[in-house]
């Protein structure tokens, strides 16, 4: 299996997390989404990543579909849970860090893609404002961390890598406890790494 992905990509790094916990093997390609290689294009038409390409040829993205489908190989451990009202609980968990993580990037590509006579500061505030409610009950709510890590872990530590990476400083003040979690986590789940910004 190979894993077009990004060090730089939250979602990225929620789906090698996964894999890595559950034992699954995939060979990591690193891409740049702004050049649209070619294989990545002829994989995603959507040229996003992770995308995932198995040994059979089968293309999956996005990043919750590649979730679903590492969770269905045969695996000692599981991503969600199986009872229908906690595996949705979990799912939610990690649309919400998925959500926040889609206002943050449309918050640097913003930035990134527009020049300064088009960038558009109302956009930018409203991302800015689903970001701070999302954090705001992450840190009321943060996910325990107990015995079994699942998808909901994983995508926490991927919004809060990117969190560190593109906006250190900016989110930490005055949510004690989502600022402690990434420590906590490390301590759960050792190979937790910080992003990188290269590819
Ligand atoms: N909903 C998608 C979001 C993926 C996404 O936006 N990835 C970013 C990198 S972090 C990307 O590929 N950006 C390139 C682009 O939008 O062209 C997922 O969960 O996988």
């Amino acid at each position: 299996m190979k894993l077009l992905y990004s060090s730089a990509s939250p979602y990225s790094a929620k789906v090698v997390m996964a894999a890595n916990h559950l034992g699954i093997k995939a060979e990591l390609v690193p891409v740049d989404t702004a050049a649209d290689p070619e294989e990545l294009l002829r994989a995603n038409p959507l040229g996003k990543i992770p995308t995932l390409i198995t040994d059979d040829g089968l293309t999956l993205y996005d990043s919750r579909t590649i979730m679903h489908y590492l969770d269905s190989l045969d695996s000692e451990q599981r991503l969600y849970p199986r009872k229908p009202e906690k595996r949705a609980e979990i799912e939610r968990m990690e649309a919400l860090c998925d959500g926040i993580c889609d206002a943050l990037l449309l918050i640097v590509y913003e930035k990134r893609y527009r020049t300064p006579e088009t960038y558009h500061q109302p956009w930018v505030d409203r991302q800015w404002e689903k970001v701070r409610r999302g954090l705001d009950y992450l840190d009321e709510n943060p996910p325990k961390l107990g015995k079994r890590l699942n998808a909901g872990h994983f995508a926490l530590g991927g919004l809060l890598g990117y969190l560190m990476l593109r906006f250190p400083g900016e989110w930490e003040q005055h949510r004690v406890r989502l600022a402690r979690w990434p420590s906590a986590f490390q301590e759960a789940y050792p190979p937790f790494m910080t992003l990188k910004s290269h590819v």
